[in-house]
């Protein structure tokens, strides 16, 4: 198997499938970007557009549960974004994750970019929930395996509220996640590594080494701030942000 066959094949799994590791063990890190780099040529060869970027696997608790402990960057298309009141559109097994979003005014590239420096180059934050639908069974995969699958990927939703961010302490902003009326987790901003401008300056610096920058306009999911939860057919998830609004999502 090669970047172009693993990228194709795995846009077009509609159900769960084994990791790529088990049939290419030597796959590594740089070769599964090049994957997802060949996913989103695809993407943008079918219609879509590059909207941003996702940082994944920033937090302790999303780390802790995939049994990963480094972030990832993965990439946003407008076929990614779910309007407000739109239903989840049926997927393999999705997972919700309550996420602090920033869009982007100025560009940002590494190396040397800090949290600052990150947070000065943002025009709005707002809060948001990430579908994400691994391609592999039971959310079972190494970093090469998510990597490839874009991070699992599916669908995004930024909620109502946009600030700019010098106007709130995003490492206080709270995340409140409700299933079917039930709290059932709870994070701030400080869980995406210490502050989410950490984690856009960790994209910016990893960016900058490929060439590449964080541009004007992105959207930029910074990463779960808790566990994800399942996103059942029929039943509702809601983050509740402190200062950001709510978003309810159904399943
Ligand atoms: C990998 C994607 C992680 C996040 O916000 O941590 C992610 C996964 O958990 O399947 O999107
Ligand atoms: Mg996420």
């Amino acid at each position: 198997m090669n970047v172009r066959e693993a990228a194709t094949a795995l846009l077009g799994t509609t159900s769960e499938r084994s990791p790529l590791s088990e049939e290419w063990p030597e796959l590594d890190v740089d070769t599964a970007y090049a994957i997802q780099a060949e996913a989103l040529r695809q993407r943008r060869a079918r219609g879509e557009t590059l909207v941003g970027l996702k940082l994944g696997l920033t937090s302790r608790a999303k780390q802790e549960r995939m049994g990963i402990d480094a972030p990832l960057l993965a990439w946003l298309t407008d076929a990614m974004v779910l309007p407000a009141g739109v239903p989840v559109p049926r997927l393999i097994h999705p997972r919700a994750e309550p996420e602090l979003v920033f869009v982007m005014r100025d560009r940002l590239a590494g190396p040397g970019v800090t949290a600052a420096t990150a947070l000065a180059a943002v025009d709005r934050v707002y809060g948001g929930v990430e579908i994400i639908d691994s391609r592999y069974a039971d959310y079972r995969f190494t970093l090469p395996d998510a990597v490839a699958d874009n991070g699992s990927s599916a669908y995004f939703s930024v909620g109502p509220v946009g600030l700019p961010p010098a106007s709130l302490d995003l490492s206080l902003e709270a995340a409140l996640l409700e299933v079917d009326g039930q709290i059932v987790d709870t994070a701030t901003g400080a869980a995406v590594q210490g502050h989410p401008a950490e984690a856009l300056a960790l994209a910016a610096n990893a960016l900058g080494a490929r060439g590449l920058a964080v541009e004007p306009g992105w959207i930029v999911l910074t990463g779960g701030m808790t566990d994800a939860v399942p996103l059942r057919s029929g039943s509702r998830v809601a983050a509740h942000f402190s200062h950001l609004g709510s978003i309810t999502l159904s399943g």
